[in-house]
């Protein structure tokens, strides 16, 4: 085989697995007692189109307040940061945000490689492809992975690439790694993946690597809900593709129809909860698993959920995990924080 032809057949055998586990994990989120299915399959092509307009919609605080604060605060942190420097970024998405942080970097550092490491490989195409044309002296490759079981592999290879390709163009070593993970993902995780998220890269950073981590704060319910439900729809259309989804991939035959886009904030998780609720009896009929489902009027597949941290449960988190706290990044309602961890 020739390299590209070994590159087809190595394709074809990451699809076939990631086709397995999606019709795994429907398989088994749509046989449990509370029916659920993983967030992460929310971002095909079509949901990660869907998740950029949504970040758009004047519901979508998030994105805009953490853009803000990195605005304010790029040039305070890239001060921080060394001169031969590493960015990997976990779930980059478009990496607009990051775009942000890069130009400062680019004005006073010497050297910078970026690495992207996202679930979607077209999104983190464009995004590279857009990236290298804006920041020509920026080294920027992505790395497509699923962050939550890949992280060990993606940093690995991100630090195995900086080694080479500042060795190849007789460049200098990054003397620093800053570990990005913006967007308040880490809200996805329950409390305890979180922890070994965040544990697992506290143990590829060295004494003088930071890590950036975007925080969503507790707030008035009424601005949540009304971030998970905007009124143009799109949060209820990037919801329901997950149905779609399901049909395109798995050969289903779910009716988009018969179902209904419900998010709440719940109090005592202190998270929000994004569910599919049926609006009538019905059977879900899966191609792929040859498998029928039952699901009543009003009951619900559990979509996704997204925690809402407070600076004292912040402060916890990084400790538990061998971080110390070093800033708070905030806007000034206080809504939305970047928080800033050095390795204890
Ligand atoms: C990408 C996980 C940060 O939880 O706010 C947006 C995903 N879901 N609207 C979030 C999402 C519904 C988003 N994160």
């Amino acid at each position: 085989m020739d390299k590209r032809e070994e590159e087809k057949a190595e394709m074809t055998v990451q699809q076939n697995r990631e086709f397995e586990d999606f019709a795994a994990d429907v398989e088994r989120g749509l046989a449990a007692q509370s029916k659920y299915v993983s967030p992460k399959y929310l971002y095909d092509e079509v949901g990660s189109q869907l998740f950029e307009q949504i970040c758009l919609q004047p519901e979508y605080y998030l994105t805009r307040t953490e853009a803000s604060i990195l605005n304010k605060y790029a040039p305070v942190i890239s001060k921080l940061a060394g001169s031969n420097i590493e960015i990997i970024e976990l779930g980059s998405g478009s990496s607009s945000k990051t775009a942000i942080l890069l130009s400062y970097l680019s004005l006073q550092k010497k050297r910078i490689y970026y690495f992207p490491i996202d679930i979607s490989s077209s999104i983190l195409m464009e995004s590279t492809r857009r990236l290298k044309s804006q920041f020509p002296n920026i080294s920027i490759i992505g790395i497509r992975s699923d962050y939550n079981l890949g992280i060990d592999k993606a940093v690995a290879v991100a630090v195995a690439a900086a080694g080479c390709m500042s060795a190849e163009q007789n460049q200098e070593i990054p003397d620093m790694k800053l570990v990005l993970f913006l967007g308040s993902s880490i809200g996805n995780f329950e409390l305890i993946e979180a922890r070994s998220l965040l544990g697992s890269v506290r143990k590829k950073l060295h004494t003088n690597d930071l890590l950036l981590v975007g925080f969503d704060l507790q707030k008035d319910e009424s601005v949540l809900n009304a971030a998970y439900d905007d009124k143009a729809g799109i949060t209820a259309k990037f919801n329901l593709n997950l149905l779609a989804r399901i049909n395109r991939e798995l050969d289903g035959n779910l009716e988009l129809g018969k179902f209904e886009h419900h998010a709440f904030y719940s109090r005592e998780q202190q998270r929000m909860e994004m569910h599919l609720v049926s609006k009538t009896n019905q059977q879900l009929y899966i191609g792929a698993l040859g498998k029928t489902f039952s699901i009543r009027k009003g009951e619900s597949i559990h979509t996704e959920n997204s925690y809402k941290y407070t600076l004292n449960q912040i402060a916890a988190l990084a400790e538990d995990c061998s971080f110390t706290l070093e800033k708070n990044f905030m806007d000034k309602n206080r809504w939305f924080n970047i928080a800033l961890l050095s390795p204890s």
